[in-house]
């Protein structure tokens, strides 16, 4: 049974196991989730994910949500970018940050600079997430310096989820001019056999 990614084009949360998917040839298909219309809040998806949150993912018996336990999931069973056992915990350490302290402030700054009804966004909000989306990319641009990949010689789950959002072309609080060291760890990862961009990965782009 192919494993079924519930998703759309602008998550960038979908688009770390989307992404994963593609460049480890593991096959998949896409269930479009129609996000900006309520889709994550049917009852039928409720009863795919009760968080509502997007992505799920559905491989035969096993139903998910959250990327960074799909990502795992998917290492486990599959092996591709599999974490040595020394690096276990801090490959952990970055996805949990990813999801704590970066995606977390880079998708709704994104929503809401880019997707919410112009008369809906606040500048202070947007001003506070700016703020919070400035320090973490700092972190990550010290961290890599000097490295391919967030942990260790090969790319990880780390990559696969700190790097998701990052690939998006609309505006959400960040100058790539200032962060070389982002931008070169973004371009080991296009490199990859069979990288695609989320627009050309996941269904619902343009809005
Ligand atoms: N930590 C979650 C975050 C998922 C998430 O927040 N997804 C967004 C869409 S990209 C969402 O569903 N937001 C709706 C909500 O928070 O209610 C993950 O990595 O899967």
């Amino acid at each position: 049974m192919t494993i079924e990614l519930y998703s759309f084009a602008q998550s960038g949360n979908a688009y770390k196991v989307a992404n994963y998917l593609n460049v480890a040839g593991i096959p998949w298909t896409e269930h479009f989730v129609d996000f900006f219309n309520g889709g994550a809040r049917t009852p039928e998806y409720r009863s795919i994910n009760p968080m509502g949150e997007v992505p799920a993912m559905v491989d035969g018996d096993v139903t998910l949500s959250q990327s960074g336990a799909m990502l795992e999931y998917l290492i486990d069973k599959h092996g591709h970018f599999a974490t040595a056992d020394a690096d276990k915990y801090e490959v952990l350490r970055w996805v949990l940050w990813d999801n704590h302290k970066f995606s977390s402030f880079v998708g709704p700054c994104r929503f809401m600079m880019n997707f919410l009804p112009e008369e809906k966004r606040s500048a202070d909000v947007i001003g506070y997430l700016s703020s919070r989306v400035k320090m973490s990319l700092d972190i990550l641009n010290t961290h890599l310096e000097g490295r391919k990949w967030i942990v260790g010689e090969t790319a990880t789950s780390a990559d696969f989820s700190c790097c998701s959002y990052l690939f998006y072309d609309e505006p959400f609080g960040m100058d790539r001019s200032k962060y070389p060291h982002i931008e070169a760890w973004l371009e080991n990862i296009r490199q990859m056999p069979n990288w695609k961009h989320p627009y050309d990965l996941m269904q619902g782009h343009p809005l």
